[in-house]
């Protein structure tokens, strides 16, 4: 089933400059009823069509057809078996590749090798197809012929192209609004090639398509959250895949509550899985928990290590993780980062000592600074603290002294200084 997004030309439909309609069919190209000739295209089309096949005449087309879309396709039976090429409507070329399907040889392992320099009838065909290509990697791929998948970037826009060292093209894609989806793909289903989220939803059209959304319909989205429990840390993991250009953060809904609650801080997306660690019980047992996009954006800007900052700056040697350190904090309370994830805040000593649990996040922001966020479990819910950690040496034997921090919704829990002991 296809999303299809209409414009306002469409005849008797009055009403829909309200918003995006949504109609749903399937096109099934059929094989045109008169015979194919080159002198059918137009002349932008031939001009690829020749660069891209060279040699092509009208025997080996097998079809030309015009959809609705407004896409062209061209098939063809070339060295190697039937191609297809897909030209938008303006001319431009916008895929080729097998009509069976897609990746003809790619992705089948063992072509990962970076050759030396292409072949130079490789060179050629790039040369006069894509002038403008900035090369970003080259894999030599050998399947029926020794082939050659080159990505770039082409003002702007996103490129793969596969070609065969003889230099005929056998696969080409072309991806203006770089959301991972093909333009060619984006006409046919009426989402639109120049804007990364068709439907405004903030999820970029590409990760729609790939995890279950639906990149026309606001009220279909992608699933981007998996969650698992880390029985040995006794801590719920939150994986969100993320993408650029938006920061994520967590909420929770509780068992007989229907309220989402935020949880702890955004982390700025980049295109990787990023993790939550969060606690397996109390008010988190049963609850449901939701990713969610920060608008804007605006979190990351305070994110970002400023270079700038960091010229200048000591050698801090700050921890990659606090895996089996302690964290001293005022009134003789320790923080005892027991795993990756979880740990103890230890208050007194003896018989008189308090464990209260937590889970934690910690990443290493520069030379010099660190974020940890903590989220304890309370008989209110949780409470996250977060730490800005600014490290310098103390003179002592692997000490660092932590003199800046921000603070979570315990705000008076961990005032003042605190040290990590790097030996403990
Ligand atoms: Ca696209
Ligand atoms: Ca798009
Ligand atoms: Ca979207």
């Amino acid at each position: 089933m296809r999303g299809t997004r209409t414009g306002c030309t469409a005849p008797g439909l009055g009403w829909c400059g309200a918003g995006f309609l949504f109609i749903f069919f399937a096109i099934f190209p059929q094989a045109p009823a008169k015979a194919a000739s080159l002198e059918d295209l137009p002349d932008a089309v031939v001009v690829v069509l020749g660069e891209a096949a060279t040699g092509i005449g009208d025997d080996d087309l097998i079809a030309i057809v015009e959809e609705p879309s407004g896409l062209l396709r061209v098939w063809c039976e070339l060295i190697g078996g039937e191609r297809e090429f897909v030209f938008g409507p303006a001319g431009d070329f916008l895929w080729a590749g097998s009509p069976d399907g897609p990746a003809l040889v790619v992705n089948k392992g063992g072509g990962d090798e970076r050759p030396d320099e292409l072949p130079q009838a490789v060179v050629d065909v790039l040369g006069r197809l894509l002038p403008e290509l900035e090369i970003q990697g080259v894999r030599e791929i050998e399947d029926i012929w020794d082939s050659f998948e080159i990505t770039g970037d082409v003002e702007g826009a996103s490129v793969r192209v596969v070609i065969a060292f003889g230099g005929w093209v056998l696969e080409f894609e072309i991806d203006r609004d770089r959301d991972g989806l093909g333009d060619a793909v984006e006409i046919e289903n009426g989402w639109d090639p120049l804007d990364s989220d068709s439907d405004d939803d903030m999820f970029p059209d590409g990760v729609e398509q790939e995890r279950g959304g639906n990149p026309g319909d606001a009220s279909v989205t992608p699933r981007v959250l998996d969650i698992r429990y880390d029985a040995e840390s006794k801590v719920i993991v939150a994986t969100v895949e993320t993408f650029e250009g938006c920061d994520f953060f967590l909420e929770a809904q509780g068992v007989g509550s229907d309220v989402w609650v935020r949880i702890g801080e955004a982390v700025r997306g980049n295109g990787l899985p990023q993790e939550f660690a969060i606690p397996g019980d109390g008010f988190f047992e049963g609850a449901l928990l939701r990713a969610t996009i920060a608008t804007g954006g605006s979190t990351g800007a305070e994110d970002t290590p400023d270079p700038a900052n960091s010229v200048g700056e000591p050698d801090c040697s700050v921890p990659a993780d606090l895996v089996g350190r302690q964290m001293v904090v005022t009134g003789g309370k320790r923080l005892h980062f027991k795993t990756a994830t979880r740990g103890e805040l230890v208050e007194g000593s003896g018989g008189d000592m308090l464990i209260t649990p937590f889970a934690y996040t910690f990443d290493k922001r520069g030379k010099c600074e660190a974020r940890v966020t903590l989220t304890f479990n309370t008989v209110r819910g949780f409470e996250t603290t977060v730490y800005r950690l600014t490290f310098r040496e103390d003179g002592s034997a692997g000490a660092f002294i932590a003199n800046e921090f921000e603070q979570g919704e315990l705000e008076d829990a961990f005032h003042g200084n605190f040290t990590i002991t790097m030996n403990p």
